[in-house]
């Protein structure tokens, strides 16, 4: 996938086919549902379509891999039939491997390969761009591994970690023009890791390769929106933050966005595309 015609980030828009995601968990469970949802995003204006089967909120539990194929398959298949370009957002290979046979041209890896790394081998043996994100560890306990000591803290961490896996990527003869990068906003990173993320985007850059951000809905913004008392924002209420992440990053070339609200996002780069306009 190249960045769009205009040189504007991908837009790429989030159906998750989970009953249990922190974003819209459940409300498009079904195969109808999603594929209705899908169609929405595609007429909002979304590049690509990110079909996930599996949530990867903290604490989750883990489907069996017939759940997850039983998720997602389905509705790659009648979204690419529509002719959307599909990304399948899923940690393994059994599900990448189905999901390109079914017509995905994008395989959204939120463990950049750790979880299962049988899946370079079934990206490298396609022409499937890779999404590769910065991940220590499944649901139930990345947020205890929520830790950067180091000198360089977060983002030192991140874009070390990410170099290997490129390492791993490139070892199982994934080619460089077929990778991206992403640091992973809330997977393993407290509120403030987040923003140190955001802030050191340029840094990230550094390591050569497009780089995606999700930090659509996410609770470092729930967090830094909370009423009064404390208490985060609701996810659906946290969009213009998320816009706001978007414009900055836009700003900043960033290669692609993953979110929820795809119409908003279109006209926050819509402003911006104007704004660059000669
Ligand atoms: N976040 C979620 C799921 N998949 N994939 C990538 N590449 N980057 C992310 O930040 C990311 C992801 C979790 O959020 P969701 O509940 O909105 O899907």
């Amino acid at each position: 996938m190249k960045p769009s015609a205009s040189g504007r980030p991908v837009v790429m828009g989030v159906v998750n086919v989970t009953p249990d995601s922190f974003s819209d968990g459940g409300r498009y469970a079904d195969t109808e549902a999603a594929v209705a949802h899908g169609r929405q995003l595609l007429a909002d204006g979304a590049d690509v379509l990110d079909i996930g089967g599996e949530s990867t909120r903290p604490g989750a539990t883990r489907p069996l891999v017939t759940e997850e194929l039983d998720r997602v398959i389905p509705v790659i298949t009648a979204l690419v039939a529509d002719g959307a370009v599909v990304s399948v957002d899923t940690m393994r290979s059994e599900v990448a491997s189905a999901a390109l046979a079914a017509g995905a041209g994008v395989v959204n890896d939120v463990s950049g390969g750790l979880a299962d790394p049988r899946i370079l081998d079934v990206v490298a043996e396609s022409e499937a761009t890779y999404v590769a994100m910065h991940w220590r560890a499944h649901s139930d306990r990345m947020q205890d591994l929520a830790v950067y000591d180091e000198p360089g803290g977060v983002v030192a961490a991140v874009r070390s970690e990410l170099g290997e896996r490129v390492d791993a990527m490139r070892a199982a003869g994934i080619p460089d023009e077929r990778i991206v990068l992403d640091p992973g906003l809330g997977f393993a990173k407290r509120g403030e890791h987040n923003w140190t993320l955001l802030r050191g985007f340029a840094e990230l850059r550094s390591l050569g390769f497009p780089l995606l951000v999700g930090s659509s809905r996410k609770s470092f913004l729930g967090a830094l929106l909370a009423g009064p008392d404390g208490t985060p924002r609701p996810v659906a209420e946290r969009e213009e933050a998320g816009h706001a992440v978007t414009l900055l990053l836009a700003q900043q070339g960033v290669w692609g966005v993953r979110v929820h609200d795809v119409r908003g996002t279109r006209d926050v780069l819509r402003v911006l595309e104007r704004m660059e306009a000669k």
